[in-house]
């Protein structure tokens, strides 16, 4: 959570913490700020003190009325005109202007903390000016793997959104009608992967959504590839499996969910029944298993053994497969689609109270395609809190 923040600077021994990024696609400022700019600005903060922001002088009223920053300052204050027109060109000007505002305010002996996208040419121009910059992974984003109570609501009314408009969009599919070679036909034309996402995108917008990173409507055998995102003109099909794996985001809130739903349209086959099952099976035993300190790689475990049990293949111990459980078993959701922590054999530190993680595991084969289920819940301090609340139904 927020809070953390000084505590985690300290464990990284630095005295403080600098971000140069706006705040539209660097999710670090806008959770330090609450500030959406589209351009960057400067934050920075001192270990144990009160955070600045300092912002171009159109953005500073605006900042002060909307950042949670109590102390914004404009770029005017540190005279940005004279710091611009007195280098070689305008840009290296603004790199030497957050130079000149972070001695001024941290001092050159200060560790500065700086994250992974902090621009490279600005760390140069820094420690050319005499500052001291450490570049670190994992600073702010440790801080936002706990959500605090106001975060898990607006994650819940993202995902109430998502369940809406992806129980219509099923409907939609279901009322389909099966045409020649199984086409599914709407209204006398064929229901084509465009055509979904398109009712997709309009419903999610007219509920302050986006699919902002498109999403993904994939039938048949293209679903054995877990990332085929589907081309628009796809046409789905008769007892096959469509994985709807939908993961839209909040407009103003800036949130995002994920959710994932395999259905066929008609029967299934006895080959996809059994991989819908086994799927189910290990959804549900890897949320049983879930709760605050188990870690993130006993959950993947525990989803490996019934998957691996009922005759699929993992990819665990980097071992290289072709069909059968292919990916990790989930991620972090918050201001980034995919964030920390995740479940994988890699996940060694373990889960926290107030994580909100995805459980998605999946089954894929090229013969057949791909059968994936995937809820979002959120980490209690013995067991979790399901956020998703969307029965999964094969056959529709
Ligand atoms: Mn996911």
């Amino acid at each position: 959570m927020r809070g953390d923040l000084d505590s985690i600077l300290a464990e990284n021994d630095v005295e403080a913490l600098l971000l140069y990024s706006d705040s539209f696609r660097d999710a670090n400022m806008y959770y330090l700020t609450k500030f959406l700019a589209p351009d960057p600005f400067i934050f920075l903060k001192r270990t144990d003190e009160e955070p600045i922001i300092v912002v171009s002088q159109m953005e500073y009223p605006r900042a002060q009325k909307q950042s949670i920053i109590k102390d914004v300052r404009s770029y005017i204050d540190y005279n940005y005109l004279q710091a611009v027109k007195s280098a070689k060109e305008p840009q290296l000007g603004a790199m030497k202007f957050i130079a000149k505002v972070a001695e001024k305010e941290l001092g050159a002996e200060t560790k500065i903390c700086v994250p992974p996208n902090f621009p490279v040419i600005a760390a140069d121009v820094l420690r050319v000016e005499g500052l001291t910059i450490e570049p670190m992974f994992c600073v702010v984003e440790k801080a936002r793997e706990t959500k605090d109570t106001h975060e898990v609501k607006e994650i819940r009314a993202v995902q109430a959104v998502n369940q809406k408009v992806t129980t219509e969009a099923i409907e939609l599919i279901a009322n389909s009608d099966i045409g020649s070679n199984k086409t599914l036909h709407f209204k006398g034309e064929p229901l084509t992967v465009g055509r979904i996402k398109s009712f997709f995108g309009h419903k999610l917008l007219e509920n302050g959504c986006l699919p902002e990173e498109d999403i993904i409507v994939a039938c048949g055998t293209k679903s054995s590839d877990p990332h085929y995102s589907g081309e628009a003109e796809d046409k789905l099909k008769a007892d096959q499996p469509i994985i709807l794996d939908i993961y839209p985001r909040s407009i103003q809130k800036r949130y995002w969910t994920d959710m994932t739903r395999t259905v066929v349209k008609g029967k299934a086959s006895n080959k996809l029944k059994k991989m819908f099952d086994a799927v189910s099976e290990a959804k549900n035993v890897s949320l049983d298993a879930i709760q605050a300190g188990a870690l993130g790689s006993h959950i993947y475990d525990v989803c490996c053994d019934v998957l691996e049990k009922a005759g699929y293949e993992t990819t665990r111990n980097g071992k290289k497969v072709t069909r059968g459980m292919t990916h990790g078993l989930g991620h972090g959701v918050g201001l980034q689609i995919h964030e920390s922590p995740r479940m994988s054999e890699l996940s060694m530190s373990p889960l926290k109270e107030h994580n909100v993680v995805t459980v998605e595991p999946g089954v894929y084969d090229p013969d057949v395609g791909g059968v994936r289920l995937e809820d979002i819940i959120e980490v209690t301090k013995s067991g979790y809190r399901n956020l998703t609340r969307m029965e999964t139904q094969l056959e529709i």
